[in-house]
């Protein structure tokens, strides 16, 4: 593996689901694998889950860390070609991009969509730059399309508790109150397909995601129909990407509750966090016992931890 930025640079998910379960197993067999080498992450946004999974990972491997937020603690950066500097941001990311390569063996890069020009941002320009200038492996920390290392610790919580070989798995949009990117859904959508799971999308009219990512799901409105039988429901919300980054919908109906959880066939819930309570899922569902979002998350670490020791391997 050089880069890893979406579902399409693993060669076989079989084997590195295996791989996961063996580094969750032994975290520290591999301890030595990075020493000497040098992880950089980037956020152009907040984190929480993401910085400190990713750099224990690294560090579990002996890499050295080093984390920037772009905007708050360098120089603002630009990311178009062709303009006047003029304006507040004093570094293009193209010599950024070169610098940090220099200084990283491998890049994690967290860079969300706009959410006014869809061409833009589906354009996917910021983590591409980086391809293109870093000279150097570059991780998706979430981009503007997708949330790799998120898709990655989903599946393999998944295949952590699932009870059978093909488990039903919804994909339940929730209301918010803030405009959302399809990051996250978009890639749990095509990891969940290339799994071999029963994936079945729920949200209403004009919350379709780009079929590139949903094709082999089911895409069903009837949210009661959606929730029928599900042995796992994954909540989360998005703005639209027809209507590009609208809300349309605020109707609480929607909400992940105890009423939709009951129509499952005794359904996990899982949620990328950070969460709403409340307005994506109730209290009474993330405190229930059928709530696994705190080990979806712990399973960041061995989700990166894998990615990046399979990037170590190609170095
Ligand atoms: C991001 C998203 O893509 O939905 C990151 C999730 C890992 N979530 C948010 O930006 C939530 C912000 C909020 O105000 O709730």
């Amino acid at each position: 593996m050089t880069h890893f930025t979406s579902i399409h640079d693993v060669a076989n998910l079989k084997i590195l689901l295996q791989d996961a379960f063996s580094m969750k197993a032994d975290p520290f067999q591999y301890e030595t694998a990075g020493k000497h080498r040098t992880m950089g992450l980037l956020f152009f946004n907040s984190s929480l889950r993401t910085r400190l999974s990713t750099l224990k990972a690294a560090k579990n491997l002996g890499m050295n860390t080093m984390a920037l937020n772009i905007n708050d603690d360098s120089w603002k950066i630009e990311t178009e070609f062709g303009v006047v500097m003029n304006g507040d941001k004093a570094e293009h990311i193209k010599e950024a991009a070169g610098v940090i390569g220099r200084y990283c063996d491998i890049i994690g890069i967290r860079s969300f969509p706009l959410l006014k020009d869809r061409e833009a941002d589906y354009s996917e320009s910021v983590i591409n730059q980086f391809v293109q200038y870093a000279g150097v492996p570059i991780i998706s920390m979430e981009s503007a399309t997708r949330h790799p290392l998120q898709s990655f610790a989903d599946i393999i919580t998944i295949e952590q508790y699932k009870k059978t070989e093909r488990p039903k798995v919804l994909l339940a949009w929730a209301p918010h109150c803030r405009a959302l990117p399809q990051s996250v859904p978009n890639s749990f959508a095509e990891w969940a397909i290339a799994a071999g799971y029963e994936t079945v999308i729920t949200h209403p009219e004009g919350y379709e995601l780009d079929p590139m990512f949903t094709k082999g799901a089911t895409i069903e409105y009837d949210r009661e129909k959606a929730y029928k039988d599900a042995d796992f429901v994954y909540a989360k919300n998005w703005s639209s990407y027809n209507h590009y980054g609208k809300i349309l919908c605020e109707d609480l109906a929607w909400t992940c509750n105890a009423k939709n959880m009951a129509l499952t066939n005794n359904a996990k819930f899982m949620h990328c966090l950070p969460v709403r309570r409340n307005l994506v899922v109730s209290d009474e569902v993330i405190d229930g016992p059928n709530s696994i979002v705190i080990e979806e998350a712990a399973n960041r670490v061995v989700s990166a931890q894998t990615v990046i020791r399979e990037i170590l391997k190609s170095l």
